[in-house]
């Protein structure tokens, strides 16, 4: 198992399941302007999409989307603590959550990375990724975790993407749960052996 990862992307996320999950498994990190992995390799030929993360699940079989690939590690670990058994109602409301974390966080948070949207533009944006946060507030006030009373999958995705808040100009401060969230997750072993790994490897 490999994970094509860039550190600090959203490739950290799949990057803290492995992690979590104690198996064995390789990164390679990929220069995402380049698209070249560090032995070399063109990216575009391992996903055409050209951005990560991407997972070889065995020799020239490769799986993208990070919902998907969080979805693919727990069920492939029977890890069902992290993730609901397919089919149950509770599966269904587990990927509701990662959809959310996908569509309204991940996919709000990323235009502010980009350099060609005016200020204004970024203005208007973190005003909304802030309904989101609001919204993401008042559920941490009720549980532990993004996923519920325990750990789950989209506890790995939602701490990588907040994490990106600070560098974006996302003020938390208003919201005082999803701190007291990120300070948790910062905790967990998992979290710091990704953190440091991606470190290394800038
Ligand atoms: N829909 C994709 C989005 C992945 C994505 O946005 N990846 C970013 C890093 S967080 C990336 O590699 N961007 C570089 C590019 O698009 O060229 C997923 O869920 O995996």
């Amino acid at each position: 198992m490999k994970l094509y990862f860039s550190p600090g992307a959203c490739s950290m996320a799949p990057h803290i399941l492995l992690n979590e999950l104690g198996k064995k498994f390789e990164i390679e990190k990929v220069d995402l302007r380049e698209k070249k992995t560090a032995s070399g390799k063109d990216y575009r030929k391992i996903n055409a999409k050209g951005y990560v993360p991407a997972i070889e699940m065995k020799k020239g079989e490769v799986l993208t989307e990070v919902g998907t690939i969080l979805q693919y590690l727990a069920d492939k670990a029977k890890a069902t603590k992290l993730l609901p058994k397919a089919g149950t109602k509770a599966r269904y409301h587990a990927m509701e959550m990662l959809n959310f974390v996908s569509s309204e966080l991940h996919k709000g948070y990323s235009p502010l990375f980009n350099p060609g949207v005016p200020a204004e533009g970024k203005d208007a944006l973190r005003q909304r990724v802030a309904l989101r946060l609001t919204w993401l507030n008042d559920l941490l006030a009720k549980q532990k975790f993004v996923s519920g009373k325990s750990f789950g999958v989209a506890d790995a995705y939602a701490f990588t993407v907040l994490n990106w808040s600070p560098g974006l100009g996302v003020d938390l401060t208003p919201f005082a749960n999803i701190q007291r969230f990120m300070a948790d997750m910062a905790k967990r072993p998992s979290v710091k052996k990704t953190l440091a790994a991606e470190a290394a490897a800038k």
